[in-house]
């Protein structure tokens, strides 16, 4: 079969997730934020997928109605779903965005090795005290699946963060960083090392190929940090975290309600620029998923006539 048909028959997609939506920006900008999304990835010649459970049922792809519902979040009912969060929702006909941990266990169902976000969740401030760790981590350790986002939120502790992905056997790969480059998702750098960088998408997917073929259950993460003209100011930004911070420990915020909490207050604190740096990274971080699931299928296209022989 030629090469051509074959590509079209497995036409690269990119998982995309919910909670985002749902929780993680403000209505309307979200919806926009959906559709930039599912833009920028066909740009590339992949296709979007985003995931959510509605009344029960498992979407991959939302119409643009079901995209504004769950983009209403709370005032539409609509839950924050973790993996294991899954099979009850849907046994009992719940609504509910999709965290990074859902999404991973759902496209690696559905064969999507590509998935792309804002910052995955990790290990919170303070978790010493409260054990609060997010599940993605454990997910990235369970799933095949590369998640480029632009590390994981600077509301946490980053450094507890890489620790735990390195407990976990998570490889994090950056995208054209420096060795203290994991990125703090609102700016480039966290001053953390970061030993792994790569500066081109065919050699990612190289590194996704030859760790697949090693740990083939294994998540990657894909550090790719905020484009330098939508960076925030460090000191800002440490500062809005701070009061924020502050303001969730008297309200006593826990749990599934923080990560929400702490981004819409940065969102007042900052004056909307936390929102403008997450909608842009996100969309950095779609291109370059995009980019990255054709050049997987580019790859396998041309592996497989080899393969055949072999077997
Ligand atoms: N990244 C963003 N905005 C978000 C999230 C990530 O830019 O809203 C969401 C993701 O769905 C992630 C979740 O999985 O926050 C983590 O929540 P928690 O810390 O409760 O695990
Ligand atoms: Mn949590």
């Amino acid at each position: 079969m030629p090469v051509v048909t074959r590509l079209k028959e497995r036409r690269p997609s990119v998982a995309l997730e919910s909670t985002i939506y749902a929780f993680g920006l403000p209505y309307p900008k979200n919806v926009e934020l959906g559709w930039k999304l599912a833009r920028t990835i066909a740009a590339t010649g992949a296709e979007a997928k985003t995931f959510a459970v509605i009344d029960g049922d498992l979407k991959v792809g939302l119409s643009d109605e079901e995209l504004d519902r769950i983009s209403r979040g709370d005032a539409a009912g609509v839950l924050k779903l973790n993996a294991s969060d899954l099979g009850p929702a849907m046994a009992l006909g719940m609504t509910g965005a999709t965290t990074v941990s859902a999404t991973m266990a759902l496209a690696a169902g559905a064969k999507v090795r590509v998935f792309a976000t804002g910052g995955i969740g990790g290990v919170h401030r303070g978790a010493k005290e409260t054990f609060d760790e997010s599940q993605d981590l454990t997910a990235l350790a369970r799933y095949p699946v590369a998640v480029v986002s632009a590390g994981a939120k600077a509301i946490l502790d980053l450094g507890a963060t890489l620790e735990r992905l390195e407990t976990l056997g998570v490889p994090v790969i950056g995208f054209r960083t420096t060795q203290t480059g994991f990125p703090a998702f609102y700016t480039r750098e966290s001053g953390l090392p970061l030993a792994l960088s790569v500066d081109d998408v065919p050699t990612l997917a190289r590194v996704l190929r030859a760790h697949w073929r090693i740990h083939p259950n294994v998540g990657v993460l894909i550090a790719n940090p905020i484009p330098a003209e939508h960076a925030l100011d460090k000191a800002v930004v440490d500062e809005a975290i701070e009061v924020a911070l502050r303001e969730a420990a008297a309200k006593g915020v826990r749990g599934k309600g923080l990560t929400p909490f702490l981004l819409r207050r940065l969102d007042e604190h900052t004056e909307g620029r936390s929102v403008e740096a997450n909608v842009a990274l996100a969309e950095n971080n779609a291109h370059l998923g995009g980019e990255l699931a054709v050049a997987l299928a580019r790859m396998q296209a041309d592996l497989d006539p080899e393969e055949k022989t072999q077997s």
